[in-house]
């Protein structure tokens, strides 16, 4: 009888389990081939500087291993036009085979007995385990967990144990390092050398590898070890070619004895040190030279830190839970705040989809992740946008404009990286127009900029980086607009969030955010001017920023064209959208192709069908800026037409619902919003999971159901949570102060923790001032909240 073994993964020689609690766990139970691949996404592990796909070690028919080093991008030499760099996979450093009385284990191929694998959320570790029967009897019990050090960014850990469960069994363990096979389409690291050497007492072995474009140095160094129940080391056969290290182990193992083994590796390369190779190879050595357990313990005490600051507790509803902390767990593994030249791709780094290209996905849709729960993580990721400055400013003279455009889809350089085609469904060319036309990402750039300095009140950040962002964004918006005769400055062709609808003249977020960017630009001049007199002189000199330049931001926001009718209270999404057809989307509910297969190119550009939030984005973003009428008019306007065609899309429209209290239905759209990677709802969770969703689903919580705004002194709550909700409960960081946050359906209660003290307003109450160590309650009063003790 073989009981929920996965409880038990590691028992015996190590003081680690996985989580028992279910609302921490995803389980995949079972090996459904057609799955594989995005079992491979879900449950992948990852760091922020190193994340590995969760491949069979042993392999499938359709396995697809794939580690990505966040910045190692490379181009695909064979491609014919212009290369487009990506995330080059590494070596496989999991891949494990097993042979059972001379036969090869394969789940594809065997005869396996309960297989499970369980993504353990709240220690970051990916647990698997079986049994499997080799032919002629034998049965033995495989537990096995990996991890990407959370502690400890370089390190990766593999562990496998094998039990036999009722007689003697002859296994034959091969632990190989190698290049991961070519395929088209793909670039990977290929293997420059490979050697083994003698580390200490113990044996490593070290892989280097090379980029072929882009010249960056990887060194991948590893060991291997097996123990017998926690006592003998048994030593490893190795053979290593120039490419390749293969360690293997073959042995009789006893029935009830346990054979452990475990692999350490460790990755550098040339982005981070000089010498990869020696760094890798002594880094192995210190931890080869410890308690692999130690290596366990901290990468989970790690974990334990970070879900202190930013798990989301929703007591009332088990599979929403799973799903939030599904997405904080990936949000997590996403960023590395010691990297501040590198960012999140769209699928961070668990899988090939858009090559590992940066979007204003990481702006938009996760950074507010970071911003109030790890604000170095946010602070890393805006500086890659300072970064990069230089190859924004390029694209934006190249385009004929002044300023800094940044590129729709980046890699490290900061230079676009869109690709300038793609092939339909039906075979069709099609050229891809985002690279020179979806300009609000400077706009989404410089939105993350001020909500950080708003959230954090980072002066260095805001002085050293920050405000230069914000005034060569305010300066591209200037150059790339015209003031026409009606008198309004007019921004004409260009690609709004809805990519449905290309080349379109004043598309209203476009203009509203590049509006709001002049604004704030203008504001940061003059905060500079009377606080930082000295580095306002010095940056306005530095980038030829002229005295008048600040009004002259000032005056072209005032006279922006917006696209808003103040007697309907709408935005029209673009100039001559209220013109096109309409078409009733229920017509072709539900639907498995995207609608603009369903209807055409042409007639979806010809419709008033929108792709994703875009008007409704915009009111997201700039909540405060409209009044009630006008939020709710546009919503209750865009929403039908909006087909969700984008994963960014579900999230945003569960916020807005909440914050206008239409909970049933952001409650609808949460839902869909937290099914995107866990039930593959847009069928493409294979290329990665979906990092913009995940974020999307975070700010879908704090933003619309808990209401979260930023004060100037201080932060408020509007709750509107649903009734089935008993307690939602978080934290979050503002100005160096954590919050932590319960509300249910009659109360809200806030602890400050921290050094100061802060303003914090639930729904229309009186702001009260909450300090370090205090606690508040508000009860709802007659449909009102009310501060009932300090
Ligand atoms: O950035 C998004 C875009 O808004 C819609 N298409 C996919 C991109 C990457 O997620």
């Amino acid at each position: 009888m073989i009981d929920s073994p996965i409880d038990t993964a590691l028992e015996g020689d190590s003081r680690f389990a996985p989580t028992a609690d279910p609302l921490w766990r995803i389980e995949e139970e079972g090996f459904n081939l057609a799955r594989e691949h995005e079992i491979e996404s879900l449950f992948a592990v990852s760091n922020g500087y190193v994340g590995s796909r969760a491949s069979l070690a042993e392999g499938s028919l359709l396995s697809n291993p794939a580690t990505f080093i966040a910045g190692v991008f490379d181009t695909n030499a064979s491609a014919h036009d212009d290369p487009i760099p990506e995330l080059a996979a590494a070596p496989d450093w999991m891949q494990l085979s097993l042979l059972v009385n001379g036969r090869e284990f394969r789940l594809d191929q065997g005869s396996y007995v309960r297989h499970r694998r369980m993504m353990d959320l709240r220690q970051g570790i990916l647990w698997r385990e079986f049994h499997y029967r080799a032919g002629d009897g034998g049965l033995i019990r495989v537990r096995a967990c990996r991890f990407a050090s959370l502690a400890d960014r370089h390190v990766l850990f593999q562990s496998v144990r094998l039990t036999a469960e009722d007689h003697y069994v002859n296994i034959h363990l091969r632990a190989v390092t190698e290049p991961v096979v070519e395929r088209p389409g793909r670039v990977r690291l290929t293997a420059e050398s490979c050697r083994c050497r003698e580390i200490a007492t113990n044996r490593g072995y070290q892989l280097g590898l090379c980029t072929r474009t882009t010249g960056i140095k990887v060194a991948i160094a590893a060991a291997g070890r097996l123990r017998i129940d926690g006592g003998e080391v048994i030593a490893p056969q190795t053979e290593s070619t120039p490419d390749r290290h293969v360690e293997s182990w073959e042995l009789d193992i006893e029935a009830g004895k346990t054979y452990r083994f475990d692999r350490l590796v460790v990755i550098y390369t040339s982005r981070d040190v000089d010498r990869p190779g020696v760094m890798a190879a002594e880094h192995l050595q210190r931890l080869l030279n410890s308690d692999p357990e130690e290596v366990i313990a901290t990468h989970a005490r790690a974990w334990e830190k970070r879900w202190r600051e930013s798990d989301v507790e929703i007591d009332g509803d088990g599979a929403l839970q799973k799903a939030l902390r599904f997405a904080c767990y990936h949000l997590i593994g996403a960023a590395n705040p010691e990297d501040e030249r590198v960012s999140i791709g769209a699928r961070a780094l668990t899988g090939e989809a858009y090559k590992g290209h940066v979007f204003w996905d990481t702006e938009i849709f996760m950074l507010p992740f970071y911003i109030f729960t790890d604000p170095p993580s946010a602070r890393a990721l805006l500086m890659y946008r300072h970064h990069t400055l230089p190859a924004a400013r390029e694209k934006a003279r190249h385009l004929g404009y002044r300023g800094a455009l940044y590129a729709w889809e980046s890699a490290d350089t900061g230079e676009e990286t869109t690709p300038g085609y793609a092939v339909t469904p039906d075979g069709e060319i099609k050229p891809i127009l985002n690279g020179v036309l979806e300009h609000h990402i400077s706009a989404d750039v410089a939105y993350a900029v001020w909500q950080y300095w708003q959230a954090t009140a980072d002066e260095t950040f805001l002085l050293q980086a920050g405000a230069e962002i914000l005034f060569e964004t305010a300066r591209f918006w200037a150059s790339c607009g015209r003031v026409e005769a009606d008198g309004h400055y007019h921004i004409r062709e260009v690609i709004g969030p809805d990519e449905y609808h290309e080349g379109v003249d004043d598309n209203a977020f476009t203009n509203v955010m590049a509006q709001w960017n002049l604004e704030r630009a203008a504001e940061t001049a003059r905060l500079l001017a009377e606080q930082w007199p000295d580095r306002w002189s010095e940056l306005s000199r530095r980038h030829d920023v002229a005295e008048d330049e600040p009004s002259t931001w000032r005056d072209l926001a005032g006279r922006m064209y917006t696209g808003f009718d103040s007697r309907t209270g709408l935005f029209e999404q673009f100039q001559g959208y209220f013109g096109l057809e309409d078409i009733d989307l229920a017509q072709y509910a539900p639907h498995t192709l995207p609608i603009d297969v369903l209807l055409g190119r042409e007639r979806t550009q010809l419709s008033k069908v929108v792709k994703q939030a875009d008007v409704v984005m915009l009111i997201y973003l700039l909540w405060d800026r409209f009044p009630p009428e006008v939020r709710k008019a546009n919503f209750r306007y865009y929403e039908p037409r909006t087909t969700h065609g984008s994963s960014l899309s579900p999230s945003i429209h569960a916020a807005v619902a909440a914050r206008l209290g239409d909970v049933k239905n952001a409650m609808r759209y949460f839902r869909q919003a937290s099914e995107i990677d866990l039930t593959n709802n847009m069928g493409n969770a294979a290329g990665g999971v979906h990092a913009a969703a995940l974020g999307g689903l975070w700010q879908a919580v704090i933003f619309g159901f808990a209401g979260l705004s930023l004060l100037p002194d201080g932060l408020g709550f509007t709750p509107h949570c649903p009734t089935e909700w008993r307690a939602l409960r978080f934290t979050v960081a503002w100005r160096g102060i954590r919050l932590h946050v319960e509300i249910r359906p009659e109360a809200v209660e806030i602890v400050a923790e921290g050094e100061k003290s802060l303003a914090v307003q639930i729904g229309g109450a009186p702001p009260a001032r909450l300090a370090s160590g205090q606690r508040i309650r508000w009860e709802q009063v007659k449909g009102a909240w009310k501060e009932i003790s300090s």
